[in-house]
């Protein structure tokens, strides 16, 4: 049995499935372009709530057996218990969700440990280039290293200022905020930094590998 079959079932696979059938007919494109000083990105619309969307699995992550791992091109490796994880200095910011399926969030008010913090423990190595995000339910997510340290990329623990809940990707999960949510990886156990880049779970599906909302690179 192949490791998606074994991990994600049936069931998944299904929404998966028509997740990608929707990336080769270009759903949701409009082919409008915009800047970030227009703020909401071409093909948009705003939404109140705040939806969930994952793989179908929302794994439970006792702050207890919480870790952290950080490693790959980096001169100081570390894997964070959850004190070591709240020992980091606090980081609060307020960014925008922008999902590739079309909606929007304002205003969201996170608090956590920011990116660049987190690089300047780990240190990268001159050959780091890129960043993989992996998570407790088997999803992975690419980008460039780049765009990980952005001022306002943070590994959040809380939202409005309650714990993040299981269903958005608590204890912690990553916010890039420039980015399509799909780059924001719920229930994070692991970032590695690497010299090539490596496509994703929804990269390799027909999603875009970079990503940018304001240049609606939804689809590969
Ligand atoms: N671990 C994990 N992270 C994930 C996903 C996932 O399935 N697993 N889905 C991504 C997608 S496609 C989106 S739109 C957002 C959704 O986050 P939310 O459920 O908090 O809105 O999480 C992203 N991060
Ligand atoms: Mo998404």
């Amino acid at each position: 049995m192949s490791e998606e079959e074994g991990l994600l079932g049936q069931a998944r696979q299904k929404l998966i499935e028509s997740k990608r059938k929707w990336a080769r007919e270009g759903r949701h494109l409009t082919g409008g372009t915009a800047t970030p000083a227009e703020r909401l990105p071409p093909g948009q619309r705003l939404v109140k709530n705040w939806p969930v969307l994952d793989l179908g699995i929302q794994p439970e992550v006792p702050l207890e057996s919480f870790t952290l791992a950080v490693d790959g091109l980096v001169e100081n490796p570390v894997n964070w218990s959850w004190a070591d994880f709240q020992a980091q200095p606090a980081f609060a910011d307020t960014s925008d969700i922008h999902c590739v399926t079309a909606w929007s969030r304002y205003d969201n008010h996170w608090e956590g440990v920011s990116a660049r913090h987190l690089l300047s423990v780990v240190r990268p190595k001159p050959e780091a280039r890129f960043v993989v995000c992996h998570s407790h339910d088997g999803y992975t997510t690419n980008l460039p290293l780049d765009a990980f340290a952005d001022e306002d990329v943070l590994l959040a623990h809380s939202w409005e200022g309650k714990p993040i809940p299981t269903e958005h990707g608590g204890p912690v999960r990553v916010v890039v905020p420039k980015l399509y949510f799909w780059k924001s990886a719920k229930w994070v156990k692991r970032i590695e930094l690497t010299a090539e880049d490596r496509p994703g779970f929804w990269e390799e599906r027909g999603y875009h590998n970079e990503g940018d909302p304001w240049q609606e690179q939804r689809y590969s």
